[in-house]
């Protein structure tokens, strides 16, 4: 769907006043050279929005459909576009294959092209079996004993890589379900010298200035354990494959209470963070909206993120991939993708108000009242204005959700689309 603008400069205009003086006072608190240096950052800042995630997902337990949601990937790429039209800040979509097949590349690229969409990762699946498939992935795909069976997920790989290459994607997000639910059932050492053999075979093939992403998780679909199970299994596949191998990080993979933001700036020390699964979690893989349950991890994980990057002179908005990954169940999928979207910049902008050097000096001193007075004095920033500000400047919406529900976009969807219409995807 395009927005016009002019419905969105008349909703700017209604709520411009109480803005200026939201903005004034960061303005007057942090100062206008620290607020335009956080506006301009927030400005070339962008979020990958998960194909897999633009319909009603659901659980074991049931899915409740939500109406007008995308039933093709063209449809997809028109609500990546309308969230993109309303935040400037999702310009781009992360496929999933085959959920996402593009049929014909060209069409599909000038479609997007029409949104400023550009295609992020390309993520293989080796964790369903496809119904004209030679060998089931029950017991694996990559790890699987049957060298015929890891040869099918390897080709896989291999195909994803081209789908990927026709849309101008330049990374490759491998997660495997790969692992053990029973104690005996695997050799973890075979297990991991299968799916690394594997792995080396996709990587030979990655074409020049492409990335592959190894994705781990502690538990889920497989109970006793993973074969990518956590960081450090992550980052010896990563070591192991070189040096455009890299982990990546999905906040709702870890076991409980562990700590993400110190992981995270190992992870970068080494070189080998490659990006992000933004979402939050208060038990398992819950894939909630990003900032619902721990906003202050978030926040905490963009302040390593931000001394690790300058520690490292790399560019902020570039050098990572910026994803997100949720499932919806009882939220309307474009209404959670947008607070996800607005939490990560807040989170984002909270950190780049953390005075570094004021920590570090701290931390040298082991003032450790100082250090938490320093994060904490950030964090109890509303920066929502800033935020806006940026969205603003690129010519996007004051308040994104304001303007869908007003405009009664998912209505307009389902009359469009029809109610019982279903994306592919969780
Ligand atoms: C696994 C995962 C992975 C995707 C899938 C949709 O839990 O996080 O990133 O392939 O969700
Ligand atoms: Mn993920």
């Amino acid at each position: 769907m395009y927005l016009n603008q002019s419905d969105i400069n008349k909703h700017n205009l209604q709520y411009i006043d109480q803005h200026t003086v939201g903005l004034g006072m960061l303005n007057w608190k942090w100062g206008a050279k620290k607020c335009e240096e956080v506006i301009e950052l927030l400005q070339n800042f962008q979020v990958a929005i998960p194909s897999w995630a633009l319909g009603a997902g659901g659980t074991r337990f049931g899915r409740f459909g939500i109406g007008g949601e995308p039933a093709s990937l063209e449809d997809k790429i028109s609500d990546v576009g309308l969230l993109h039209q309303l935040n400037k800040a999702s310009g781009v979509i992360s496929l999933h294959i085959p959920w996402d097949i593009p049929d014909d590349p060209d069409a599909i690229k000038k479609l997007a092209a029409s949104y400023q969409i550009k295609f992020d990762a390309v993520n293989s699946n080796t964790f369903q079996d496809q119904k004209d498939q030679a060998y089931s992935y029950r017991f694996g795909s990559l790890q699987h004993t049957d060298k015929r069976v890891r040869q099918q997920a390897i080709q896989h790989n291999k195909d994803v890589i081209q789908y990927g290459e026709a849309l101008g994607s330049q990374s490759l997000t491998v997660w495997l379900a790969d692992g053990s639910s029973f104690p005996g059932q695997l050799n973890f050492r075979t297990a991991f010298q299968n799916t690394l053999e594997s792995m080396h075979e996709i990587y030979a093939i990655l074409p020049a200035k492409w990335k592959m992403f190894v994705e781990y998780k502690a538990f889920e679909p497989n109970f006793y354990s993973m074969t990518v199970g956590d960081w450090g299994q992550s980052l010896l596949y990563a070591q192991k494959l070189g040096n455009n191998a890299y982990t990546l990080v999905d906040l709702g993979h870890h076991l409980p209470n562990a700590n993400i933001e110190q992981i995270v700036s190992l992870l970068l020390m080494e070189g080998k963070l490659g990006g992000f699964h933004f979402n939050d979690s208060k038990y398992g893989d819950d894939d909630l909206t990003v900032g619902c349950i721990n906003p202050y991890q978030l926040f905490l994980i963009f302040t390593q993120l931000i001394e690790g990057l300058n520690a490292k002179r790399m560019n902020h908005a570039k050098d990572l991939g910026w994803m997100i990954d949720a499932s919806h169940n009882i939220k309307d999928p474009l209404e959670d993708l947008l607070q996800s979207v607005e939490a990560i910049m807040i989170a984002y902008a909270q950190a780049l108000l953390v005075d570094q050097d004021e920590l570090k000096k701290a931390q040298l001193n082991n003032d450790v009242v100082t250090c938490q007075e320093i994060l904490q004095n950030a964090y109890r920033t509303d920066v929502r204005h800033l935020v806006a500000e940026a969205r603003v400047k690129n010519g996007g919406v004051l308040l994104p959700l304001q303007f869908y529900r007003s405009h009664s976009i998912r209505q307009k969807l389902t009359e469009r689309r029809g109610y019982f219409t279903k994306a592919t995807g969780l």
